[in-house]
């Protein structure tokens, strides 16, 4: 059997699993996102971490077929995650193939329909190299998932080949430090300039800044100093399934 065909029957027999990683808030620590990231529940191989089929996903185009399942999903589960006076947004990862498919934004639509939710409740995390594969595209997607009302992040940012001045130009809301940099910062003098310099850039931009790979007390600590608006990473808490991270808020509050 092939890896697209097993990827195929996968999805339609509920192999797939989101898990939750959560985005907390570095003044007050609430928390007030998740990041979905997909798992494969494979009845041989078991639990198949993402690396193992997304770059295949990626290359093949069935990646859409897969963000469309993580999206409804996400939808899905949205209701059940949001507490009185504790808004939770769910992130969810795009790849270049969506941004291509012009189609998308329309389908996106349906499924915020089809599970009643509102599009402001999502975020739409887009690594920089995504965007770079077809500027043009990219900012035409972007620009109309945006006027729906999904909010936009760039991952990874700093690894990437993007301008500034391209970026810019995009209507994003939120700026992810890759974690190389933030698992860096405590012993190399370099990487804890850039996460600095990213913070200022963030904010002088008006957009608001996450650091992910966040593994211990002392980096929380750095990053509150400098102002940095959320952290996400193995210190608070690995990607959970949804039940998991249900019982981590519980104890986290
Ligand atoms: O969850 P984990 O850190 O193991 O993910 C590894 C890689 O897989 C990361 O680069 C992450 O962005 C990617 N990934 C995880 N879930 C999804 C998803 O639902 N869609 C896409 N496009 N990438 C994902
Ligand atoms: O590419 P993206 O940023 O979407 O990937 C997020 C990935 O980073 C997930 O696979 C998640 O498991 C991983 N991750 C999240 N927090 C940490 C962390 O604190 N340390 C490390 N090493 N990986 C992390
Ligand atoms: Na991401
Ligand atoms: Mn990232």
């Amino acid at each position: 059997l092939s890896l697209l065909s097993e990827l195929r029957y996968a999805v339609e027999h509920h192999e797939l699993r989101l898990f939750l990683q959560p985005k907390i808030a570095l003044d007050n620590g609430r928390v007030i996102a998740a990041e979905a990231l997909v798992r494969w529940q494979h009845p041989v191989r078991g639990l198949v971490p993402p690396d193992a089929f997304i770059p295949f996903a990626e290359q093949t185009g069935f990646v859409r077929q897969l963000t469309l399942w993580m999206f409804d999903e996400a939808a899905r589960q949205w209701a059940g995650l949001q507490q009185p006076g504790l808004p939770l947004r769910m992130s969810i990862n795009l790849s270049t193939r969506d941004l291509l498919d012009l189609d998308f934004p329309a389908r996106l639509d349906a499924l915020l329909d089809k599970h009643q939710v509102a599009p402001e409740g999502f975020c739409l995390e887009i690594t920089e190299s995504a965007i770079m594969d077809d500027p043009l595209r990219a900012e035409g997607t972007l620009k109309r998932l945006s006027d729906r009302g999904f909010k936009l992040s760039i991952d990874d940012f700093g690894t990437g080949y993007s301008s500034l001045a391209y970026l810019k130009r995009l209507p994003v809301d939120e700026l992810k430090i890759d974690k190389s940099f933030v698992m860096g910062m405590e012993r190399d003098p370099d990487d804890a300039k850039i996460v600095r310099s990213t913070i200022d850039l963030a904010h002088n931009m008006g957009l608001s800044v996450v650091a992910e790979g966040v593994e211990n007390a002392a980096v929380w600590n750095l990053l509150r100093e400098q102002n940095c608006d959320e952290a996400q990473g193995y210190y608070m808490s690995r990607p959970l399934p949804v039940d998991g991270f249900k019982a981590w808020r519980q104890r986290w509050a």
